[in-house]
């Protein structure tokens, strides 16, 4: 018999990789999906098309975490073994801008799901999306699954809620629910309002005479990096360990925003060099002294996080988890399918 499992944020960069994997080891899987007045499938429109291997494997339903009772019947019309709770309001600047919806999705949807199980009777594993933004003002470096928690943003608050109410109900109910606290994960897949995919679209963009100039925020911050679809793999593997526990999934590196612009024009052989300070600082390209990276203070967060760095050791201990992708293979992968993406369409 095929297990079943259900993906909330099936639509999203995760979603996407995690329904491919999931399916790929013949799991039947079901996707909430919103409903939205444009397209909102592209990511996983080449597993949905008619006469795909996975025609019968895969089935979306229309849902949202702000809503209670849907949640509770494609709980009892699917019945999964296991549940990844991937939906959210993911950006950290935006929720600055609609906290309180942050909070609908991010906190109070996680409780809807789980009180959906508890209600429903479904015995259903539970995977968490929990973050590394939780960390927020770092109390140590790098960070572990023991490092004390300090959010920074409504978006990291919400998440808070849910990293402990996850852990509330494993302790309260006997519920096999994990939280994965992962740090930054990025791919050609990546929203392009995320710093990563903003600069590899941008870049290539610039090297092909589309565009001028990349305006970003704070690009001194650093992230520990690492690429997607190895981390679904990690979601997966916390839901297959005996007991249920929470997990840091990372690579143990951090780069500052400012290394991913040097490395991304490195790929097509162009040195920046920077000049002026603070908000009047510019990257410039050595070979030509054409200004292609300046700042905007409209991509300024109220409170930042500098710095994040993760611990991986208990996944790798104890799933056999590890990263694959370094930071400058994951910067060429990015840099690289947008150029040729965008290449085609000329
Ligand atoms: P993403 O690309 O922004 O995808 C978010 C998904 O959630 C989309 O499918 C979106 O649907 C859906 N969604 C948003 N609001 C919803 C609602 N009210 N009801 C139902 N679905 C809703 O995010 P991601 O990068 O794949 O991240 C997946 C999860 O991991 C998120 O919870 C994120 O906070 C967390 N996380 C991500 C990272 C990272 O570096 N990527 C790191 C740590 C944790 P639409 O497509 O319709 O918008
Ligand atoms: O790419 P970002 O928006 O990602 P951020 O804030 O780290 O959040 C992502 O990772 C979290 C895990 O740690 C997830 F939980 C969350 O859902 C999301 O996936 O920003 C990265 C850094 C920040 O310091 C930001 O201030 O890049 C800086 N930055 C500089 N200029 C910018 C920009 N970020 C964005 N989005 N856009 C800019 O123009």
């Amino acid at each position: 018999m095929s297990k079943i499992a259900l993906i909330s944020g099936i639509t999203g960069q995760d979603g996407s990789y995690l329904a491919e994997l999931l399916l790929q080891k013949g799991y039947v899987v079901h996707g909430i999906v919103r409903r939205s007045s444009s397209f909102n499938r592209a990511r996983i429109d080449h597993l949905t098309k008619d006469k795909n291997i996975y025609q019968h494997k895969l089935f979306l339903h229309y849902g949202d975490l702000t809503d209670s009772s849907n949640l509770n019947r494609i709980l009892e019309k699917t019945n999964p073994d296991e549940i990844y709770n991937l939906a959210a309001q993911s950006h950290v600047q935006v929720s600055f801008e609609i906290p309180e919806y942050s909070a609908e999705v991010d906190a109070v949807g996680t409780i809807r799901f789980l009180d959906a199980l508890r209600e429903t009777g479904v015995k259903s594993k539970f995977y968490q999306a929990s973050t590394s933004e939780l960390y927020g003002k770092v109390q140590e470096i790098p960070q572990t699954e023991t490092t004390p928690f300090y959010p920074r943003s409504p978006y990291a608050v919400a998440k808070l809620y849910s990293y402990w109410i996850v852990r509330n109900y494993r302790e309260a109910y006997n519920i096999f629910a994990s939280n994965g606290i992962l740090f930054n994960h990025e791919s050609e897949r990546r929203g392009k309002s995320f710093v990563t995919r903003k600069i590899s679209v941008n870049v290539a963009k610039i090297i092909l005479g589309l565009t001028d100039i990349l305006y970003l925020g704070n690009i001194d911050s650093k992230r520990d990096w690492g690429y997607a679809p190895e981390y679904v793999e990690g979601m997966w593997r916390i839901l297959q360990a005996k007991e249920p526990n929470d997990f840091v999934l990372s690579t143990n590196e951090t780069h500052t925003v400012r290394e991913f612009i040097e490395e991304s024009f490195k790929c097509f052989n162009e040195e920046i060099v920077w000049e002026g300070i603070g908000i009047h600082e510019k990257g410039i390209l050595k070979s030509s002294g054409k200004v292609v990276v300046a700042i905007n203070p409209m991509y300024f967060r109220p409170t930042e996080v500098d710095i994040l760095i993760g611990d991986y050791s208990k996944a790798k201990k104890k799933l056999g988890w590890e990263p694959k992708t370094k930071f400058k293979e994951l910067v060429k992968i990015m840099v690289q399918y947008d150029y040729n993406n965008i290449k085609k369409t000329l």
